[in-house]
């Protein structure tokens, strides 16, 4: 890491379990337990049953703004300082990177926090209404503004994100599963590109075995160790 002075790092859900909130694949333990969001974070479902979909959200929603950013959102806050080029991709909708004071985010799967209306693609923050809400302006449906499955990316991080991965010397894979298209793309992107792939992660992953380094560990021990020694060694 000395000898490099860009750096890349996609988050995914595991960076924020520590901070409360379930991550897609983990099962978890709440009343939602029996629903797979798999199933509920696509433009079928929300076809189907916009209620139903809004009440998962809604109650997200809630955990996200009770949540606090835990020590593996600070520690990637208090590395950027450490870089010239710093990119943080996070396929994350909890906005806990930005809480925790990181600047240079980008965002591939929207936003949890805001709302998008479904005719005019008018984006508004939340309030309280009925469920499903709806637009003010127009009367549609309202839905969130994050990205399902099948849906496009938006076109402005995704291009930053390639071009974050393909120009950094190390490039971090934190807390994801790395099953999800097209952020599953980016680590092998920096590693065509010459990188060293570091990845973070308690559980094995398709991606452990292309990595440098595998770190089977939680995010929120590996990193804030990660800066206390850059730290330590005087140049930051
Ligand atoms: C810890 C930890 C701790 C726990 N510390 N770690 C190419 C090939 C194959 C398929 C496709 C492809 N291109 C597109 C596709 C289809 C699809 C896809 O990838 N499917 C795969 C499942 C096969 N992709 C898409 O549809 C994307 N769109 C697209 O590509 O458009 C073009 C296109 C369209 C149609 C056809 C073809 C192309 C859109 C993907 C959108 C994903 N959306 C969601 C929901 C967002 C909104 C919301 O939050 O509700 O994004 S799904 C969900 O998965 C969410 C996440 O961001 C994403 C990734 O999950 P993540 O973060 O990795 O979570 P988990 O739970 O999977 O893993 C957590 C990890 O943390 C685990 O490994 C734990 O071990 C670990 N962990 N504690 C560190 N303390």
């Amino acid at each position: 890491m000395r000898q490099t002075s860009a750096v890349a790092v996609l988050t995914g859900s595991g960076v924020s379990a520590e901070s409360g909130i379930p991550t897609f694949r983990g099962g978890g333990d709440s009343l939602w337990k029996r629903y797979d969001p798999r199933e509920l974070a696509t433009p079928e479902a929300f076809s189907r049953d916009p209620r139903l979909v809004w009440e998962w959200y809604l109650w997200r929603r809630s955990l996200v703004v009770g949540a606090e950013p835990n020590p593996a959102h600070l520690a990637l806050a208090e590395m950027e300082g450490f870089f010239s080029s710093f990119t943080l991709i996070t396929q994350n909708v909890d906005g806990l990177h930005e809480r925790a004071g990181s600047r240079n985010v980008l965002e591939l799967h929207g936003n949890i926090l805001r709302s998008r209306c479904t005719a005019e693609g008018e984006i508004s923050e939340p309030r309280r209404q009925e469920v499903p809400p709806r637009c003010r302006r127009c009367g549609a449906l309202l839905r969130p503004d994050v990205v399902w499955f099948g849906e496009m990316l938006p076109e402005g991080p995704v291009r930053a994100a390639f071009e974050a991965s393909s120009s950094c010397g190390v490039f971090f894979s934190v807390g994801t599963s790395s099953l999800v298209y097209p952020a599953a793309a980016l680590p092998e992107e920096a590693r065509a590109s010459g990188a060293i792939l570091v990845e973070i992660n308690p559980e094995e992953t398709p991606l452990t075995r292309r990595a440098d380094f595998s770190f089977r560990e939680s995010a929120s021990v590996v990193l804030p160790e990660l800066v206390k020694r850059l730290r330590a060694q005087g140049d930051y």
